[in-house]
């Protein structure tokens, strides 16, 4: 059996990541106290290194971080690594993108979700990295009430419906975190076990 700490203040995120594993042998939890390192990276994978080495810092021990965003096209991929800080609420967030796109027609809506993940070890030594994307456009209003984040303008053309109106079992099936999360598992499977 491994346990590993996940290096997030995001408890959306820690509820995708545990109904994505499905190894008993692999046991998540979380980092004690207070976790707010600096995300100052210039990219996806720095800001998850710097969480990771930080959950190891403080934890000793096997850490997991999942550094995520929304990357739009016609926004030249804003609002990426500010994803999190782009307005003051989720509300504000999604009414200002949506608001930025008024003007640019549907087929030119076109945006992904990555999500970049590392795993370090107790002396903050990366021992491996993922990467998972998620396509489709961001939708003229927000629709649905599942998961989180921008999930409600995020439409997806194979199921004609945005991913906050998929059941949570699909979207931990087909989002930029489940694309990251099970290879990240099948590794840890392979190499930690
Ligand atoms: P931690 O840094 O503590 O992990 P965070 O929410 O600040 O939590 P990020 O810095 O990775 O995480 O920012 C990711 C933001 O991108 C997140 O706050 C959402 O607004 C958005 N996001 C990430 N994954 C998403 C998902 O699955 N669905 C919708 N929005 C998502």
């Amino acid at each position: 059996m491994i346990k590993i700490i996940l290096a997030t203040s995001n408890p959306h995120k820690t509820e995708e990541i545990d109904a994505i594993n499905k190894n008993p042998k692999i046991v998540f939890d979380i980092v004690q106290g207070d976790f707010n390192p600096v995300e100052d990276g210039k990219n996806f994978m720095e800001n998850a290194i710097i969480k990771a080495q930080e959950a190891s810092r403080i934890m000793k021990t096997y850490c997991l971080a999942d550094d995520s965003g929304l990357c739009v096209d016609a926004l030249e991929g804003r609002p990426g690594i500010h994803s999190a800080r782009y307005a003051d609420t989720q509300k504000q967030k999604i009414s200002k993108l949506l608001n930025e796109l008024k003007e640019v027609p549907f087929e030119k809506r076109t945006a992904h979700f990555t999500c970049a993940m590392v795993l370090t070890d107790g002396n903050g030594k990366i021992i491996h990295e993922e990467e998972g994307k998620v396509f489709g456009f961001i939708d003229c209003e927000a629709k649905g009430t599942n998961g989180f984040g921008y999930d409600p303008i995020f439409y997806l053309p194979e199921y004609n419906q945005t991913i906050a109106e998929l059941p949570e079992k699909i979207k931990n099936t087909i989002s930029h975190r489940a694309n990251a999360l099970i290879p990240m598992l099948k590794w840890i499977n392979e190499n930690l076990l």
